[in-house]
């Protein structure tokens, strides 16, 4: 078992481009705040990272993104490890804690077009327009809304997407504002996605950090970049999810907002083609977001989410 060297912090993360972005954030918020100490950052390649050529959604397991870092974290090769929230599993292994939430960017999904769709909006792109996403969440909620339009799986980092976009391997994509705006790119964003169309993926536009329980010191460090807006909105959104058992496979979408001290969470279940979807609402105290999290979830069983998920679950695994 490696050991830390008293003064020094290991931050893990993925080699991506947005995963470094994301995590020199972090070292340098943290760095500011705490300048005597040291901050030094390890990457690692997920599962995730290697295999680019299958669709998400076959690849099954949750932790696709995570769990080679959890692994440094529980062997000690690193403190903590920073993560795009939603690629972060509702349920944490034994040992490990979400340690911060940082201030969310805009949750919210974008429309990205191809120079010959700049004329369009969602709401007008003509029958068969090709839209690039790997999301079933995406996919679901656009194929309800609009069934006219037609759906192809992209993977890859965010410079790759949009290469494919620009060579015409479709018309447009649908990416998280939030990934763009941090890559700066924001440019590219040609509509923000209202809610009412598609709920965005749980922790979406957040980034988690993920420690050991029992490390004090490190949680110590952690506060200054954490975000109880953010972190209660989120915490609702993954209580949500857990309770739905639904993994970044399933078609959940959500969306919170916080006003005086109430929290409002929204979320919904589709079926894979978008034919059926189970949405609704709740307002709870920001001080209890689990508890409206798991209560939300319930009342979506009680309205029909249960054949939903077990047709997914029957379709594209757990
Ligand atoms: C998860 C999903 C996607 C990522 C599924 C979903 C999108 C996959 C795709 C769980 N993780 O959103 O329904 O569109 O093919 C990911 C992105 C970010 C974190 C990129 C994106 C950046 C935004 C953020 C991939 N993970 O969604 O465009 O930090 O929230």
């Amino acid at each position: 078992m490696a050991t830390t060297p008293q003064g020094v912090t290991r931050i893990g993360s993925r080699k991506s481009q947005l995963a470094l972005v994301q995590t020199y954030w972090v070292r340098d918020q943290l760095q500011s705040h705490h300048p005597g100490h040291t901050f030094e950052v390890q990457t690692m390649s997920t599962q995730g990272d290697k295999i680019l050529d299958v669709a998400l959604a076959k690849i099954g397991d949750k932790g696709l993104f995570t769990k080679e870092l959890e692994v440094g974290l529980l062997g000690a090769d690193i403190d903590f490890a920073v993560h795009s929230l939603k690629d972060l599993p509702t349920q944490l292994p034994p040992g490990l804690t979400l340690g911060a939430v940082t201030e969310r960017e805009n949750p919210a999904d974008a429309l990205v077009v191809h120079t010959n769709y700049q004329g369009y909006q969602l709401e007008t792109l003509p029958e068969g327009t090709v839209i690039g996403t790997s999301s079933l969440r995406r996919l679901a909620q656009l194929r309800h809304h609009f069934p006219h339009l037609q759906f192809k799986d992209v993977r890859g980092n965010l410079n790759t997407r949009l290469q494919k976009l620009d060579a015409g391997e479709y018309d447009a994509l649908i990416l998280a504002a939030a990934g763009l705006q941090r890559l700066g790119m924001a440019a590219r964003i040609h509509q923000i996605i209202d809610p009412e169309i598609s709920l965005h993926a749980v922790g979406q536009g957040a980034l988690g950090i993920e420690c050991r329980t029992e490390d004090q010191a490190t949680l110590g460090l952690l506060q200054v970049i954490h975000h109880p807006p953010t972190a209660a909105q989120c915490l609702a959104e993954r209580s949500f999810l857990r309770a739905l058992e639904g993994g970044c496979q399933v078609p959940i979408g959500v969306h919170t907002h916080i006003e005086d001290n109430a929290l409002t969470l929204t979320g919904a279940v589709l079926s894979l083609d978008g034919q059926a979807m189970v949405k609704d609402q709740l307002t709870g105290p920001l001080t209890e977001p689990e508890t409206l999290g798991a209560t939300l979830a319930q009342r979506l069983r009680d309205q029909g989410a249960e054949p939903i998920l077990a047709s997914i679950f029957a379709e594209v695994g757990r």
